[in-house]
């Protein structure tokens, strides 16, 4: 049993720390886990990794064997983005370990808490090519926060330690850890600290009053204000008290995909999701409403002005967002607020920059404005805004081109009135589920409609892979999400391609009975792709069909026989009639369960900001 002592040297040092009985670097690994909380690991096994599964075996904490590494990735992140807490995944090394590199730049790109251990082969064969040998620690420099290559079994509790506090503190994101055979095999009395110290490492910056007395003067002299926030302020923790600054300054507040759940979609100041896909009136409010031109050469003809003053609050002004930057919120002062000073004047210049704690930064706001409230109240600004959302609401029709498609020849012949769109089960489930259920997605149209029809009201409700657009990323992302959440409905939305690239996880969710739901919007095609060949290739198709081409009538492949190849049951649901009632027995099943939800190629998702394009290029109407 260890037990906590302190021993002369250590209290010289002014650490309480505790000595544990002999044990090999693998059960060290796995003791450190316990004592970071850790509940689950998703983790698949290999040579150089499986002494640490050996200690797993003995362990409380859950091992999840996902059907493959990227599938473990993703599914320790859609565990860290529901919680907050840390996801862990392990994988053995070489393949093992290059698997997990798709995840690991996911939660790079999206600032997710992620530990990623990996088996490495022993240190005396490391740069020998040796069976199985990748430098993991080389390869994903560019893609983690830190990484560790353990060269000494008595640095493991250090490392460990180190390696929770870097992934969940300041602005999260991924951390490697990487540990050769022989150091897993090694013995040693273990020393685990209490605490990470580690010079140079600020995790918690503080905006100061006289900052953010200027952000208020610039809201008192400012008529038409904008928030525009983004996942910083989920990751943050800062919901409550940005809800609260909103109320007291009544500041329409959009937000970019990450941002989504942040502040309620379902409030009167919610201006929803802003950029490419994002709702035209959020576009308006930041940019400005432009006269749509054809050509990107035909001068930008202003009809109403849009935010004299914007609040960018943990964001990026990722490309998705601004479109072409410099026209990005052209005539307003820039506030930008982020704890990591990297952001600031990355992308964007800001007028005011200002690195700090949202959380700090915002509950300071809300004391300062309940000293001295603000006078203004926006009235004309609210009033421009909802005629902007009155003229162009997210919305779809039945059009002409759906009618003629093909999948009326083929799959509707006589029943065009039962054909279902994308966007309508999507609106289904947000009825059936009352907007409560958690969701993932897979990239590409379904993934932007589900940011559409479904209005999230909560942080950590919405779990998308934005910032990399992995493909995959849905069905493993919400078994990690239910694994956390197992009272919470959790729920993919899928593509009929994202779906596929990580379709082995369907034996996960069975064989570790996790309840997670999917629903396939099965188009046959790779949509979002398809989309812009629509846009501006003439249409001509390059590789972006998923059915078989020599029999374009069947839907292919079969998701129902692939799923009860797997246990999980499936329905496929081809007419209107059929949709409800089916989401609702997929909500009602206690097990996983699929929905193979046929519906058109035809839809495009708008609005559409071409990339690199303006709010003037903007397509709304489809
Ligand atoms: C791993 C990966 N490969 C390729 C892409 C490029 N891509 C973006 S969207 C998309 C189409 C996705 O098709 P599907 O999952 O069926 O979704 P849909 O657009 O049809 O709703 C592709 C190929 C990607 N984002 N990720
Ligand atoms: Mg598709």
């Amino acid at each position: 049993m260890s037990k906590t002592i302190e021993t002369a040297a250590l209290q010289t040092a002014g650490k309480k720390v505790e000595v544990g009985p002999t044990m090999s670097g693998s059960e060290i690994l796995v003791a450190c886990l316990e004592r970071e909380g850790v509940d689950t690991i998703f983790a698949y096994p290999g040579g150089a990794s499986m002494e640490i599964h050996q200690a797993l075996t003995r362990s409380k904490i859950r091992t999840v064997l996902p059907r493959h590494e990227q599938g473990g990735a993703f599914a320790a992140e859609g565990y860290a983005r529901a919680t907050g807490r840390a996801g862990v995944c392990m994988a053995t090394s070489g393949p093992g370990a290059t698997n997990l590199v798709t995840g690991i730049a996911d939660a790079y790109m999206d600032s997710v808490p992620l530990v990623a251990i990996t088996g490495q082969v022993p240190q005396a064969m490391i740069g020998k090519g040796a069976f199985q040998e990748t430098d993991i620690y080389g390869m994903t420099l560019p893609v983690v926060k830190h990484s560790y290559l353990v060269t000494d079994i008595n640095d493991i509790p250090r490392i460990i330690k180190e390696a929770f506090h870097i992934a969940q503190t300041g602005r999260p994101g991924p951390v490697l850890v990487d540990i050769p055979k022989n150091v897993q095999q090694a013995k040693t009395q273990p020393v685990f600290p209490k605490e990470a110290h580690m010079r140079g490492y600020t995790a918690t910056r503080k905006a100061s009053d006289l900052e953010l007395n200027e952000i208020i003067g610039l809201i008192e002299k400012s008529e038409r204000p904008v928030f525009y926030i983004g996942g910083g302020i989920i990751t943050g923790n800062a919901s409550e008290e940005l809800r609260e600054f909103v109320e007291a300054t009544q500041i329409p507040v959009t937000s970019t995909i990450m941002g989504c759940g942040a502040f309620p979609e379902t409030h009167p100041l919610s201006l929803r999701w802003l950029g490419m896909h994002g709702a035209a009136f959020a576009n308006w409010a930041v940019n400005g409403e432009y006269e749509h031109r054809k050509s990107v050469n035909e001068p930008m003809k202003q009809i109403a002005p849009g935010a004299d003053l914007l609040l960018a609050f943990g964001v990026r002004f990722d490309d998705r967002v601004t479109g072409k930057v410099d026209k990005f919120c052209e005539h307003g002062t820039i506030v930008h607020m982020d704890i990591d000073p990297s952001e600031i004047n990355k992308n964007k210049p800001a007028n005011l920059p200002v690195i700090s704690d949202v959380k700090y930064a915002l509950g300071r706001l809300v004391q300062m404005v309940k000293q001295r409230p603000i006078e203004k109240k926006f009235t004309a600004w609210h009033q421009q805004i909802d005629a902007w959302k009155a003229k162009a609401p997210f919305g779809y029709t039945v059009t002409q081109e759906v009618m003629k498609s093909q999948h009326m020849r083929d799959h509707l012949k006589g029943q065009e009135s039962e054909v279902i769109l994308p966007q309508m089960a999507i609106e289904v489930l947000y009825e059936l589920s009352k907007g409560e259920a958690i969701l993932t997605t897979g990239v590409g149209q379904h993934q932007m409609w589900t940011g559409q029809f479904y209005k999230f009201k909560h942080p950590r409700q919405f779990l998308t892979s934005a910032g990399l657009g992995a493909m995959g990323y849905g069905y493993p992302a919400a078994l990690g999400a239910k694994v956390a959440f197992p009272n919470k409905e959790v729920v993919d939305i899928d593509g009929d391609g994202s779906f596929l690239m990580n379709v082995q996880e369907l034996a996960t969710a069975h064989i570790e009975k996790i309840a997670a739901k999917a629903i396939i919007i099965n188009n046959q095609h790779l949509g979002m792709v398809m989309q812009w060949e629509d846009r501006f290739f003439a249409g001509n198709r390059g590789h972006t069909y998923l059915g078989d081409p020599d029999n374009r009538k069947q839907i292919y492949p079969d998701y129902v026989a692939v799923c009860a190849s797997f246990n999980v049951k499936c329905e496929r649901v081809m007419y209107k009639k059929d949709l409800r009632p089916a989401i609702q027995r997929m909500l009602d099943a206690k097990e996983p369960y699929v929905l193979d939800v046929i519906v058109p190629y035809t839809e495009h998702v708008v609005p559409f900001v071409p990339a690199g394009r303006t709010v003037a290029d903007m397509i709304w109407q489809a």
